[in-house]
């Protein structure tokens, strides 16, 4: 046997709150707020039935760096799982579960290989073969320093070499820049994979070494819409397979649904509810933005008769009850012509939102952040918090716009 085969996964983020979801009958908020874990089980059932030679958990295993108790008490048992079936476990802590974070210990089975803060080796032996794994935990918060100067370059080529890095590429400003890297330094090591973690879409950065993020198992809002999981990999010295294994309990999601001559409010009812729930066939358990576009005049003044968020309130009352269960979160209707005149416009003011670094953007918010009365009742400005403002943005601009222009002409 010249093949290893093992787990990779990051960013399980157990016990996110989903605190931006507003309005969801208690029974879906339950079932939203229980799939980080719905998603943690499946993956360990996975593991259990399929026995890999080890797992990798690169980083932000926790949502918050409290370590929520109940999340640890899950994790605790899925470990507790793993090592019955004698399969080991090599994790590193992230920015979200940094070692300086203020929590109650659990003891961790002893198939569990925690990485210390330093870059640190792991060498073991998979059925004769000579495997070392290289990564570490974040000390703090806030690691901007090169990381990945401290990976050893590989010297046995004979030994398959793994790297777990929680990290994203240098220059890439859409995220928090953690322990930054380039895809150049990467290959340098000459190592047999790279396991990332931090960055929630799945994606790879080169195939040869793989360079892998294999995305969360859970999407958390509207910017992790489609379907996660995490990745099995076969390794052998000259190739690599992987095979993507699906994990959400609930999908975020967009549909489109296109409204050409309905005048009528029924018709339009039947065609949402045909739309969502062919969507929930396709996909299970979702929250989705539905956009109403495609409109002729005559349907777009039969819109206008009706304020959005009421029509919102009765697709989401035909939804109901439905299983699996769609959520539709928010409901725009665009307005084809408005949108063309809006566009050079639109994309210059959004050009300039998307180019502000996580501290503009507290100073533009400056005045509600730092006012006397408001302050204290907002929670530290996170990085989903400001795509969820970018959304509201791009959400206003939509609808102003076109009136602003209509006024100025
Ligand atoms: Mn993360």
């Amino acid at each position: 046997m010249t093949t290893i085969r093992f787990i990779h996964t990051a960013d399980l983020h157990l016990d996110s709150p989903f605190k931006g979801m507003t309005g969801l009958p208690s029974a879906r908020l339950n079932e939203l707020r229980e799939s980080t874990f719905t998603a943690f089980n499946r993956l360990i059932d996975y593991a259990v039935e399929t026995s890999p030679d080890f797992l990798l958990i690169v980083g932000d295993i926790y949502d918050g760096e409290d370590r929520s108790l109940r999340a640890q008490r899950k994790f605790q048992e899925g470990m507790e799982k793993l090592h019955e079936a004698h399969i080991p476990v090599y994790i590193t802590y992230g920015n979200h579960d940094h070692l300086s974070g203020n929590w109650t210990r659990f003891e961790l089975p002893p198939n569990v290989h925690e990485f210390s803060e330093e870059v640190e080796e792991v060498p073991l032996t998979v059925r004769g073969m000579d495997v070392v794994l290289h990564g570490f935990s974040y000390p703090t918060r806030h690691v901007r320093e090169e990381m990945i100067s401290k990976y050893p370059p590989a010297t046995d080529p004979h030994s398959f070499h793994i790297g777990l890095l929680h990290g994203s590429l240098a220059g890439n400003e859409t995220h928090a820049v953690y322990s930054p890297f380039t895809i150049g330094e990467l290959q340098s090591k000459h190592y047999d994979y790279w396991a990332l973690g931090h960055i929630h879409l799945r994606q790879h950065l080169s195939e040869d070494p793989p360079i892998v993020y294999p995305g969360n198992i859970q999407g958390r809002h509207r910017n992790e819409s489609g379907e996660k999981g995490f990745y099995e990999v076969e390794l052998s010295k000259t190739d690599a397979v992987l095979s993507f294994v699906p994990t959400s309990a609930v999908q975020f999601g967009r549909i489109q649904i296109p409204c050409v001559d309905i005048r009528h409010a029924n018709e339009w009812l039947a065609v949402c509810e045909e739309a969502l729930l062919s969507f929930a066939t396709e996909h299970g358990p979702s929250v989705v933005d539905v956009e109403i576009l495609n409109l002729d005049d005559e349907t777009a003044a039969f819109f206008a008769q009706t304020a959005e968020d009421v029509w919102l309130e009765a697709i989401r009352e035909v939804m109901e009850g439905h299983e699996p269960f769609v959520w539709v979160q928010e409901l725009t209707v665009t307005n084809p012509s408005h949108r063309q005149e809006s566009n050079s416009l639109m994309e210059a003011v959004l050009g300039q939102v998307d180019s502000w670094s996580e501290n503009e953007w507290k100073q533009v918010l400056g005045d509600v952040y730092q006012h006397v009365r408001t302050a204290r009742y907002l929670e530290p400005l996170k990085e989903e918090d400001i795509q969820e403002l970018r959304h509201e943005v791009e959400k206003l601009l939509l609808n102003e716009l076109p009136t602003v222009l209509e006024v100025n002409r």
